[in-house]
């Protein structure tokens, strides 16, 4: 079985990712926060990424990375720029000084959050970054860019939406991303032969999505989900209005917010308690 490293593992995306892959991959868990074991061939690794260091002690000796490390949201330059910005350097740096080829970096929907809603954008198209995580997010896939050529590391940059099992309103019916389908295309960033630097988005097949994805589909991505049996319900109870540099922009609030929380925590697993005797 590979051994695959996931920063950021504590994290809402992390966690789902890692009860998908439980079994498919001997998984090293590394966070900054405490992170307990959730299957047998976990291993945890406390790790703080803005420190070299660590970096190089935390990707020895995997096959691949997936690199959630860091802000997943807009907030404070100071807090983005170690972890975004200094934390993604080190892990492409530690993972070429380690001899590690391949790095899944999943940047996000907000590196092009300020096109149109009424845009279909595809993989190709110009960043827009709509917030300074934005812009962090673009800096991972430019730092991807280099180190595939340069160094010649294979680089897969997932632009993902938005982690859920269902959508949390109007904006992410576009870009859900179930946990079984973020499952599939980290598979295909792990495994696929022939990666160089590849940019694709991380959604499902989502009806009202404004992103052509034929470049996930061509690598045989075939998402299992699609947000429109949702739809009805979503939009029964999205409010009216709305900033409307929010509502125009693929983005939403990051477009005009200077700072947004996670707007979809990680649901309690529920956990059989044991009965006492
Ligand atoms: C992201 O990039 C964030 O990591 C996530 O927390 C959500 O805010 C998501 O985008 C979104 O746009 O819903």
């Amino acid at each position: 079985m590979k051994t695959i490293l996931i920063t950021g593992a504590a994290g809402d995306v992390g966690t789902r990712l890692r009860r998908e892959l439980a079994g498919k991959y001997v998984l090293r868990v590394s966070d900054l926060r405490p992170l307990k074991k959730i299957s047998k061939e976990e291993k945890v690794v406390r790790a703080d990424i803005s420190k070299m260091s660590d970096a190089l002690r935390i990707t020895r000796g995997v096959a691949a990375i997936v690199h959630l490390g860091g802000y997943s949201v807009e907030g404070p330059w100071e807090g983005i720029l170690s972890a975004n910005i200094i934390g993604c350097y080190n892990v492409f740096e530690a993972a070429r000084r380690n001899g590690v080829k391949r790095i899944l970096f999943p940047t996000s929907n907000h590196a092009t959050g300020f096109y149109p809603r009424n845009q279909t954008i595809d993989h190709r198209v110009y960043p827009k970054p709509d917030s300074r995580y934005g812009v962090s997010k673009v800096f991972g896939e430019a730092l991807g860019s280099l180190y595939a050529d340069k160094y010649g590391m294979e680089v897969f940059c997932m632009r993902i939406g938005n982690v859920n099992a269902v959508p949390i309103d109007k904006r992410r019916l576009a870009i859900l991303f179930t946990p079984r389908d973020l499952a599939q295309l980290v598979t295909i960033g792990i495994e696929h032969p022939d990666i160089r630097f590849e940019i694709v988005y991380g959604v499902s097949n989502n009806k009202r999505s404004w992103y052509d994805n034929s470049n996930a589909y061509r690598l045989g991505y075939r998402p299992q989900d699609d947000s429109e049996v949702y739809a009805e319900k979503v939009l029964a109870r999205e409010p009216p209005g709305g900033d409307p540099g929010a509502e125009q922009h693929q983005g939403g609030v990051f477009c005009v917010a200077e700072e947004v929380p996670n707007p979809a925590p990680l649901p309690k697993k529920t956990a059989k308690k044991k009965k006492r005797r």
